[in-house]
């Protein structure tokens, strides 16, 4: 049988790199980022370097594609010029090229810190308003509001993953509580490519943390199942934290460092505050 093709942008980062194994499995996958071609390449995996900024480069990326996994991107804090080319600029080139191309499904990778101001002791679902630790979070809380728009407008399938730590294992506490063990990672993507329901869904991209701050009850009613538990890594997280420095600003909210970084508010009132809508 043909598999269908999936175009995978930010294909040279490390997400993608334990991705990569598993989506080649179902589909036939075109990688792409700005880098040239790595040299391990594997039937069923083609390479396409393109800029995301580039309109062209990317319409003729999706040409042909029944869905996209958009890693791309920059992904940690940076100054606004460096966000704004490729997460604003470049995602508004993506989805209108996805529309322009008649791609029927986009998985937008999107954060935690799309929400990284909410305080650890809350607990959130995906209806509380977004609280972006930064310019990289403001980003991605606009992807998600993207995917909202094409899902509404042009029709498109769309499934905005707040992404929190990928990784075979969690690193430290925070991790601990939104952690996401790749096989996890792809079985939501299968779900965001696959499930005939779906409009724009945001859900937490998480394995089973026992230490969650996030109720991922969108995730679930659409059948998600993770199959690994954060707590089973409890002692590799406690011994990654005894190597972390206190941050008396990030240690209090979900996005840690994202929101000590360049802090000058008010700590008691963002703590307390409550967003409304
Ligand atoms: C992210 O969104 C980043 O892409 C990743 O590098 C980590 O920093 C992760 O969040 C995290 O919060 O641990």
């Amino acid at each position: 049988m043909t598999k269908r093709k999936i175009v995978m942008t930010g294909a040279g980062g490390g997400v993608a790199k334990m991705l990569r194994p598993l989506l080649v499995q179902h589909y036939d996958v075109v990688l792409s980022d700005i880098t040239d071609a790595p040299g391990d390449l594997v039937a069923g995996e083609t390479w396409v370097k393109a800029d995301l900024t580039d309109r062209a480069a990317v319409g003729a990326l999706l040409e042909g594609a029944y869905g996209l996994v958009h890693l791309g991107g920059q992904s940690v804090e940076a100054d606004w010029e460096r966000v704004h080319a490729p997460n604003i600029e470049g995602l508004w080139n993506v989805f209108e090229a996805c529309r322009e191309a008649g791609v029927e499904r986009v998985i937008f990778a999107s954060s935690n810190h799309a929400v990284g101001f909410y305080p650890r002791v809350r607990k959130i679902g995906v209806y509380e308003p977004v609280r972006p630790d930064g310019i990289y979070g403001l980003s991605k809380a606009f992807g998600e509001a993207m995917g909202s728009l094409y899902a509404d407008k042009h029709g498109l399938r769309v499934m905005s993953i707040r992404i929190g730590n990928i990784g075979y294992e969690p690193l430290d506490h925070r991790r601990l509580s939104i952690w996401m063990h790749p096989d996890d990672l792809m079985q939501m993507i299968q779900i965001g490519l696959e499930h005939p329901d779906i409009h724009h869904a945001i859900v937490y991209g998480a394995s089973h943390n026992e230490r969650a701050w996030w109720d991922n009850a969108t995730a679930f009613a659409l059948g998600y199942e993770p199959k690994h538990h954060g707590e089973d890594h409890a002692a590799a997280a406690e011994a990654g934290q005894a190597k972390t420095p206190a941050d008396n600003i990030g240690d209090r909210f979900q996005g840690g460092t994202f929101c000590s970084d360049g802090f000058s508010g008010d700590l008691d009132r963002t703590l307390k505050a409550r967003q409304i809508r």
